[in-house]
Order: structure tokens, then C-alpha cells, then sequence
């Protein structure tokens, strides 16, 4: 697919803010990139005035992904915390909160998944008891991006004990607020991953989002925008993979002739290029079904995009360091930071095999 403006722009800002990336300390939050990210106006486009353009973060996110993943990740989880708060906040919470969100000011999380709630979000616990005008919330949240460093974080809490999905409810909480602790976590990915445990943190009801016990939509139809857009930063990932791939195989010599002369490697760079200009139709074929107000099919088609172009992804870098040998494993090289960038994306945001569930169940629903 020819690149849209954006995605080519973005690329070039992408550019300009390696240095900045190369500056924060790994798996910490990077701030410096937060405000520049802000700086070049790209928040102003997630967070826009007249709702999201779900078509633009995927341009954004790929063309970021292409040269900077660690700024491509720092605008995705400050998108992915403050939606929630975007699209199901009450006026004060978002007079509080976006335009410090869109400044760079402060740096937001998405704070659903805990020790016992993963694929399975619906049976989180962490609880939130009623107390005068507002709740106490208790429990842990762990591998959140962010964590711990992050300034607010939607935080989804138990508000009916053994309802289920039906029984929690989401709260934009400032993460300054007494009774809670957090730590780091070091990960294989690189980017900023944290836990917090919260001991009777108070938060008044207008800082619910969405309705008391509705939480669960709330997470849902956010991961609906998100999905495609983890989508589109898999590949970008892809693409910058498959360049250096593509460099290398028409250099390097063996047996007398460029690598790129043998089918065993030419043939499987094709089947990445296939897969990634697949991966972007249903990429922004559901981005296009999210701007379009389609909410019939976009939970499906929100699933194959995440899930096709994450799982090439993972290919495409494989087939890189495959092609350029001991060359792709140096630690500081591209390739290596890819390796350890992409794994992530078959897990966050739902794993492989929940789009594979989402895709049956919408598919025998009738929706697709
Ligand atoms: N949009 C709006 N509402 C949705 C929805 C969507 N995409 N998906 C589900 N819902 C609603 C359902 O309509 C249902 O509402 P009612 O009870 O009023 O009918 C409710 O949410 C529960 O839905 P469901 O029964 O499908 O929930 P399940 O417990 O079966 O879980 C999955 C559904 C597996 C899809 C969900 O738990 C999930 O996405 N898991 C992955 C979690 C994840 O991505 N974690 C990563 C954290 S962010 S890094």
C-alpha cells in the first residue's frame, strides 16, 4: 500500500527523536520523548477535539515504529491511559487531565490487567468500596506500561463483588494519591513496564468513567481503537525489518553471488512483503470501520488486524536476523531491539489466541 502523507512525515519526525530515545534510561519512562512527542503536536491529533481519528494513530504509530519504537511506544500508552478519560470523562476530569495529557505534561496508563486477571480481564478483583462521594480501591495491578511512574492511569476496579464483566467500573486516578506503592519490573521488552498496589486509595465518584459497573465497555471499546493501531505499529516493525533484510541480501556475497540469488532467502523475504501489504488493508480497513461508526464489525475486524499483522511481525524480524546471520544477534543492533520490541505485541492489548476467540465468537455471532 502506497504510504499515506502522515505515515511518511511521522517517519521523518521519528527521525529527529532517536536521540531523545537513546537518552532514557531502558525500561524507565522517558519524559524528555513524552513532551517532545507533544511538542511536534501528535497528541493533539490522539486526543483530538472532535473525538479520534482512529486512521491517524495508525499512521502515526507506523510511521513512528519504522525508526523509533520507543517513541512510537511512548505516544501509544499515553493514548491508550488518557482515551478512557478522552471518550468517557466528565467535564472536570478532562478540564483536570487532556490538556496536560496533550502538553506532555504528565504521562498517563492503561491499568486493567492484575496477577490473576490477564486474557481473562473480567475476573480482576481489585475492589472499590463505596466511602462518602466516592470509593476506596484495594489490590494490585501488574505489568502495566507506565508503571510505576505514570502521573494518572485509568484504573478498572471491582465495584460489584462476583458480578463479572458486569461488576467493574473504570476511575481516572492520579497516581500522586495516598496508599499507593509501586515498583518496576524488568522485562525482556524495553519499554517501561511497572506494578502498583493500592491500600484504600480514595477517588470521588467524578472521577468514575463511563457508568458505575459499565467499566468493562469502557476497556472494551478502547481496546476496539487501540487493537488496529498495535496493528499498524507491528507493521512498522516489520518494515524497517524487511528493509535491512532487503539491504543486506542484495550485498552480501556467499558462494560466489549475492545472497539474494537464493530462493531459500529471496522467497521468504516475498512472503513478508505479501504478509505485510495484507496486514495493512486489515489494518486500515478496521481503523476505516472504527472512523466510520461501524461498531457492528469493527470488534472483529479490530482482532484480525491486530492479530494478523502482530504475528507478521514477529515473522518478518525472525526472517531478518535469519538472513542476516550473527550480524542480526549484536546486541546493539536494530535487528536485536526489534527482537525484543516485537514480542510483546502478540501479547498486550489481547494475545493471539483472544483475537482468535474474538474472531469465532464474531463470526458466529453473524457480525463478519
Ligand atoms: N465493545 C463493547 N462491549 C463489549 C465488547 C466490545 N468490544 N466486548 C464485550 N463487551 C461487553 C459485552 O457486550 C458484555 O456486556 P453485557 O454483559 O452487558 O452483555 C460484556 O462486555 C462482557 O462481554 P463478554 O461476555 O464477551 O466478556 P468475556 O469475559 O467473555 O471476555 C474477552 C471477553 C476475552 C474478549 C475480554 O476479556 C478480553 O478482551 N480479554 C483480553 C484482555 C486484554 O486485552 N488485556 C490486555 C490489557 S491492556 S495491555
Amino acid at each position: 500500500m502506497e504510504d499515506h502523507p502522515l505515515v511518511s512525515e511521522t517517519e521523518r519526525l521519528g527521525q529527529t527523536l532517536v536521540p531523545i530515545a537513546e537518552s532514557g534510561r531502558p525500561g524507565h519512562l522517558n519524559r524528555d520523548l513524552v513532551r517532545a512527542l507533544a511538542a511536534a503536536g501528535l497528541f493533539e491529533l490522539v486526543f483530538g477535539e472532535d473525538g479520534v481519528s482512529a486512521r491517524d494513530l495508525c499512521r502515526l504509530r507506523q510511521g513512528l515504529a519504522r525508526v523509533c519504537p520507543e517513541a512510537e511506544t511512548a505516544l501509544a500508552v499515553q493514548g491508550l491511559g488518557g482515551t478512557p478519560i478522552h471518550l468517557f470523562g466528565s467535564e472536570g476530569v478532562k478540564r483536570d487531565w487532556l490538556p496536560k495529557l496533550k502538553a506532555g505534561e504528565v504521562a498517563a496508563a492503561f491499568a486493567l490487567t492484575e496477577p490473576g486477571a490477564g486474557s481473562d480481564a473480567a475476573a480482576l478483583e481489585m475492589k472499590a468500596e463505596p466511602d462518602g462521594t466516592g470509593f476506596r480501591l484495594t489490590g494490585e495491578k501488574r505489568y502495566i506500561s507506565n508503571a510505576p511512574e505514570a502521573d494518572v492511569a485509568t484504573v478498572f476496579a471491582r465495584t460489584t463483588p462476583d458480578a463479572g464483566s458486569r461488576g467493574v467500573t473504570a476511575f481516572a486516578l492520579a497516581m500522586d494519591s495516598e496508599g499507593i506503592t509501586g515498583e518496576s519490573l524488568e522485562m525482556v521488552s524495553p519499554h517501561p513496564l511497572g506494578r502498583w498496589v493500592m491500600d484504600g486509595v480514595y477517588v470521588d465518584r467524578d472521577h468514575v468513567l463511563g457508568e458505575i459497573d459499565h467499566g468493562f465497555r469502557v476497556a472494551m471499546q478502547t481496546l476496539d481503537l487501540f487493537r488496529p493501531s498495535v496493528g499498524a505499529f507491528a507493521l512498522g516493525m516489520a518494515e524497517a525489518a524487511l528493509r535491512i533484510a532487503v539491504d543486506h541480501a542484495r550485498s552480501r556475497q556467499a558462494f560466489g553471488t549475492t545472497i539474494s540469488e537464493f530462493q531459500g532467502v529471496s522467497h521468504q523475504l516475498a512472503d513478508v512483503k505479501l504478509a505485510i501489504e495484507a496486514g495493512s488493508h486489515l489494518v486500515y480497513s478496521a481503523a476505516e470501520t472504527y472512523d466510520g461508526g461501524d461498531r457492528e464489525s469493527l470488534t472483529a475486524r479490530s482482532a484480525m488486524a491486530k492479530l494478523w499483522a502482530t504475528e507478521t511481525a514477529q515473522r518478518a524480524v525472525d526472517v531478518a536476523i535469519q538472513v542476516l546471520g550473527a550480524r542480526g544477534l549484536e546486541a546493539d543492533s536494530t535487528l536485536a531491539h526489534l527482537y525484543r520490541e516485537v514480542r510483546a505485541t502478540r501479547i498486550y492489548e489481547g494475545t493471539s489466541e483472544i483475537q482468535r476467540n474474538i474472531i469465532a465468537r464474531e463470526l458466529f455471532k453473524g457480525t463478519i
